[in-house]
């Protein structure tokens, strides 16, 4: 306790010095997201978090959660000094969809809108049309199936199931998936649905559909957590990374919050409802970043200036 003291005051204080703010995501370490709290930074969803270091005026910014997100704040501020306390926490959905390979797709497609979501690489960003996170899916698809237009989705292919069943759109799917979303298993919360009867489940999209189907409310992190925060009922389950409970707890404190069953409750399960790249941000790397400055993100102009395009719109849509 008195190390992790020790952390936090560095941090504070090098987060001081050098005009620099803390952005975190709902899916890193607690003590991360307390730490963002405490020091005027913000702790979000990645729409949430790209719009916050777009608008605040620090120097610099600090992005705790995985690589897609600092490339994001980067392109979106170029000028900003841009630092991770890893380059190595990535995603599933970044790393199963390389850049050449999906313009080729896209090339193959070229009559469809190119939708991808946030969870990208600069580089696949750049080829797209239109950037959305999962709290905004349903409005930009829908508003573009208005317009007639037909959607090539990439890279999650559970969240681009589910955004064409409820639009209806004509939506085309890129073969991706999130590792931790993917292990909740429809069983599984049936079964604690039968202990727990009164309990509301709320799944995030990502989630494969038979559990997607299960769910009282679907909707990003943010959807979720307020969700628990408005509904009347005492008892929740919920189907996305573990990291929510730091913020949906506080939010509720007076209700019970369950995580959803995943596959192999320990011998199979990967990931465990804990995304194994967000939790390497630790307070330690996180201090170490702020006092060597390495682990800067740089992100090719020319890519930069081609995404900030979607990423733009993303920004500017409202229904
Ligand atoms: O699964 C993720 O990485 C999510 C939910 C990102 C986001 O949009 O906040
Ligand atoms: Fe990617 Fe899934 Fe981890 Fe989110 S939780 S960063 S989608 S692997």
């Amino acid at each position: 306790e008195e190390e992790l003291q020790a952390w936090r005051d560095r941090i504070k204080r090098l987060l001081n010095e050098q005009n620099a703010v803390l952005v975190a995501h709902y899916y890193t370490d607690p003590l991360i997201q307390a730490l963002a709290e405490e020091t005027g930074g913000c702790v979000s969803d990645s729409l949430e978090m790209a719009r916050f270091g777009a608008e605040h005026s620090a120097d610099t910014l600090v992005v705790a959660g995985v690589k897609f997100m600092g490339e994001t704040a980067k392109i979106l501020t170029p000028n900003k000094r841009v630092l991770m306390p890893t380059l190595e926490a990535t995603c599933s959905l970044d790393l199963g969809c390389p850049p050449d390979e999906f313009s080729e797709f896209c090339d193959q497609h070229s009559d469809r809108t190119v939708v991808v979501y946030a969870n990208t690489s600069a580089a696949v960003k750049a080829r797209a049309d239109w950037v959305v996170t999962s709290s905004i899916a349903l409005d930009v698809v829908d508003h573009l199936d208005a317009q007639g237009e037909k959607i090539l989705w990439a890279p999650d292919k559970h969240l681009g199931g589910y955004v064409q069943r409820e639009t209806g759109a004509d939506v085309l799917l890129w073969d991706g998936s999130c590792i931790v979303h993917e292990e909740f298993k429809a069983k599984g919360v049936e079964d604690l649905k039968a202990l727990y009867p009164d309990a509301v489940v709320l799944v995030h999209p990502e989630s494969p559909a038979a559990v997607v189907a299960l769910a009282d409310v679907v909707g990003s992190t943010s959807q979720i957590i307020n969700a628990a925060k408005t509904r009347p009922e005492k008892r929740f389950i919920v189907a996305t990374d573990q990291g929510i409970f730091y913020k949906m707890q506080q939010e509720c404190p007076d209700k019970e919050l369950m995580v959803a069953p995943t596959a192999g409750a320990g011998a199979t399960c990967r990931s465990c409802a804990n995304c194994p790249w967000m939790a390497m941000n630790s307070l330690e790397n996180l201090c170490a970043v702020l006092e060597r400055g390495d682990n800067e993100i740089f992100v090719d102009a020319e890519l930069g200036r081609k995404a900030m395009i979607p990423l733009q719109r993303m920004l500017d849509f409202r229904m």
